[in-house]
């Protein structure tokens, strides 16, 4: 069994909306070549990836939006990337939106493929915690219509065996919620991936700048220490077509702590020998679940998504 594995987060750089999905899939070609000539086994790729982050424009007819989504993967524009990747014999995490039908029906969703060294699908997650909204909001610089192009995912939060050890996929906002990470870490988590397209700007709240790369800092580690497992995240970064994202690619261990980080708002491979067994401490001592965790104190997490209205007395 695997105990150290080299694994790359891959960030992107801008993607604009007149790029084509062959510039894109090339610059990951090149960053996965980068990062096999580097030793690594596994790349991660951002959310939404093959495209530009296109929840940010209103079409009055939201089919417009359907020329963002795969309606196979891989299709004929991705199966060069899983070409090369099996050729190299290097897994990846592709984010894209998916187009796919399900008994008749027409489905959309904001997805990720873990694939493996051999080339293979190995598991599929649909993104659970979507922001935004799906009206149009004529006052804001950029709209976030994430509820409007996209179904909330239906596959809840599965890992994959992957080089004999645990695997779990997540997309974007689900890092900043604790439930992402401990359901997966209930199921034995020991490395967790995720892509994610985050604005450099908060626009429901005037916020300082500094806060939006903090708080994307701050619930990875959290999270990766409360669940004693890896995190590697990559980001798209830039302006694409004049709007921000904040990039901040990075790997995170079990401690909680970064040990490798995107400089750049650019495409950039960042890369760490992550020893999968550093987290076994963690879930033996502190985060001892069987020991210590009290669930019958639990049970309101899962009655109820918001607060009470009132105190009780
Ligand atoms: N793509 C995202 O899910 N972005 C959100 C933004 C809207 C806050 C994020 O959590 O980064």
């Amino acid at each position: 069994m695997t105990r150290y594995l080299r694994a790359a987060a891959a960030q992107l750089g801008p993607v604009h909306l007149a790029d084509d999905r062959a510039s894109v899939v090339g610059r990951l070609i090149e960053m996965l070549r980068e990062a096999h000539g580097a030793g690594c086994r596994l790349v991660v790729f951002p959310e939404l990836a093959l495209t530009t982050f296109f929840p940010r424009y209103w079409w009055d007819d939201a089919a417009e939006a359907d020329r963002f989504f795969e309606r196979e993967m891989p299709g004929p524009e991705t199966a060069p990337l899983f070409e090369e990747a099996k050729r190299l014999g290097v897994a990846f995490y592709l984010g894209y939106a998916e187009l796919s039908e399900e008994e008749g029906q027409v489905h959309h969703y904001n997805s990720a493929v873990l694939v493996g060294p051999g080339g293979d699908i190995v598991g599929k997650y649909r993104k659970v915690h979507l922001p935004g909204h799906a009206d149009h909001r004529a006052a804001l610089e950029f709209q976030h219509l994430e509820k409007r192009y996209f179904e909330v995912g239906n596959l809840g939060f599965p890992v994959w065996r992957l080089f004999g050890r645990v695997m779990g996929m997540c997309i974007c906002n689900d890092r900043r919620w604790p439930e992402t990470y401990r359901v997966m870490s209930l199921k034995g988590m020991e490395l967790m991936m995720v892509g994610y397209n985050t604005p450099d700007t908060n626009q429901y709240h005037p916020e300082p700048k500094h806060l939006k790369m903090f708080h994307n800092h701050l619930t990875m580690q959290a999270g990766a220490y409360q669940n004693g497992t890896w995190v590697v995240a990559s980001a798209k970064a830039g302006a694409e077509d004049g709007f921000g994202m904040i990039g901040g690619s990075c790997i995170i261990a079990p401690t909680g702590e970064r040990v490798a980080q995107a400089l750049t708002e650019e495409d950039e491979v960042v890369f760490y020998d992550c020893d999968l067994d550093l987290g076994d401490y963690i879930k033996r001592t502190v985060f001892n679940f069987e020991a210590h965790r009290r669930i019958e104190h639990y049970g309101l997490i899962t009655e109820r998504t918001g607060p009470f209205a009132a105190a009780p007395d």
